[in-house]
């Protein structure tokens, strides 16, 4: 029986897999008491650290809580294996935000230099991860993840808010798709695959450090654009900076705005990953490319926003009968 626990967004989730038993408890990584406690009750074999406040924009209004989650929870959880003699492997989830500012393509020898207090956490929790592989002997893996998307994507991440409000306006129950930057690019990936690839790197001999990337790179703007377009519906741009707009060509509709209001204080201009070191080493590489992504996307948040459309219409109905 293999035992894991996985860390995610402050909170620890775990899960205990065996024949027919299946147990799940939840608790606050910030919390050492709890921690201890379900690391003692659990004894995983494999612990994945997810745990974030992982919002870039949001990190600069909550920059303490920001690196309190992912810099001071990842070092309570080093620690406390550390303490416990645990043992067990850790897979600590970096990201490409943290090469922030450095020149594209970026690999595992790329410097840091980071635009945001999300980036800076995650940066310290990097560094204490190498530190305490090198002073405990602990089995350690940072993998350093671009971009990775699916249809159960937040929905405040560019695009899922691209991929939901394009399917809120095909239904007319949208005006229009209200962006912040159009122009930095991004390196998107599918999930499922990113997360096989955290599995990949604890199945290894030694702990070790990876980018995971498509090694493909589309703005803000190409996203928007492959959406539409896989949607049936096509853009034509007017305007720059905060007046561009994009308008529905058949209809002379405006559907896409800018407003500063969703930029941030600094940006991360333009990532683009190389992942050869996971390619040589795991046998890992990416499958979904760019369209396919986008186009899963579109695809689930159509099938939702109209399940979702449908329902209330049938519930509304239903409600009106019994009045
Ligand atoms: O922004 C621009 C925004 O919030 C992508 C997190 O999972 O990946 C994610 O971080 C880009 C940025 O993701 C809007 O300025 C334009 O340039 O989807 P995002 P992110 O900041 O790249 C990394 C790997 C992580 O580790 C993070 O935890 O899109 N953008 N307009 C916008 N972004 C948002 N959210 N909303 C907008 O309206």
């Amino acid at each position: 029986m293999r035992r894991s626990s996985t860390f995610n967004t402050g909170r620890i989730d775990h899960l205990i897999e065996g024949g027919h038993d299946f147990d799940f408890r939840r608790g606050d990584l910030n919390d050492t008491n709890c921690l201890v406690s379900v690391l003692n009750e659990v004894q995983p074999d494999e612990i994945y650290n997810l745990a974030a406040q992982s919002h870039v924009k949001v990190s600069f209004e909550t920059p303490v809580y920001s690196f309190e989650t992912a810099a001071v929870g990842a070092l309570k959880l080093f620690d406390a294996v550390r303490c416990l003699g645990a043992g067990a492997r850790i897979y600590q989830a970096c990201s490409s935000e943290m090469f922030g500012a450095a020149p594209a393509p970026q690999n595992e020898g790329t410097p840091f230099l980071p635009r945001s207090p999300y980036a800076a956490a995650k940066i310290a929790a990097y560094h204490l991860a190498v530190n305490y592989r090198d002073a405990y002997g602990m089995w350690i893996a940072n993998g350093i993840l671009f971009n990775h998307e699916s249809p159960r994507r937040g929905e405040t991440f560019v695009t899922r808010k691209i991929t939901r409000a394009l399917a809120r306006i095909k239904l007319g129950i949208q005006d229009r798709l209200v962006l912040g930057n159009l122009y930095s690019r991004r390196d998107w990936g599918y999930a499922p695959e990113y997360v096989r690839a955290m599995w990949l790197m604890l199945q290894q001999e030694a702990p070790n450090d990876f980018v995971i990337a498509t090694g493909q790179s589309h703005s803000v703007k190409e996203f928007v654009e492959a959406a539409f377009e896989y949607a049936g519906m096509r853009l034509e741009w007017e305007g720059e900076g905060l007046r561009e707009r994009g308008i529905e060509r058949s209809s002379g509709r405006s559907v896409v705005e800018v407003d500063a209001r969703y930029m941030r204080p600094t940006e991360v201009e333009f990532l683009l990953g190389d992942a050869g070191k996971a390619r040589r080493k795991l046998g890992w590489t990416h499958r979904t490319d760019f369209e396919e992504l986008v186009a899963k996307m579109v695809d689930a948040d159509v099938r939702r926003e109209s399940m979702l459309l449908h329902g209330t219409r049938a519930y509304n109905e239903q409600w009106r009968t019994h009045i």
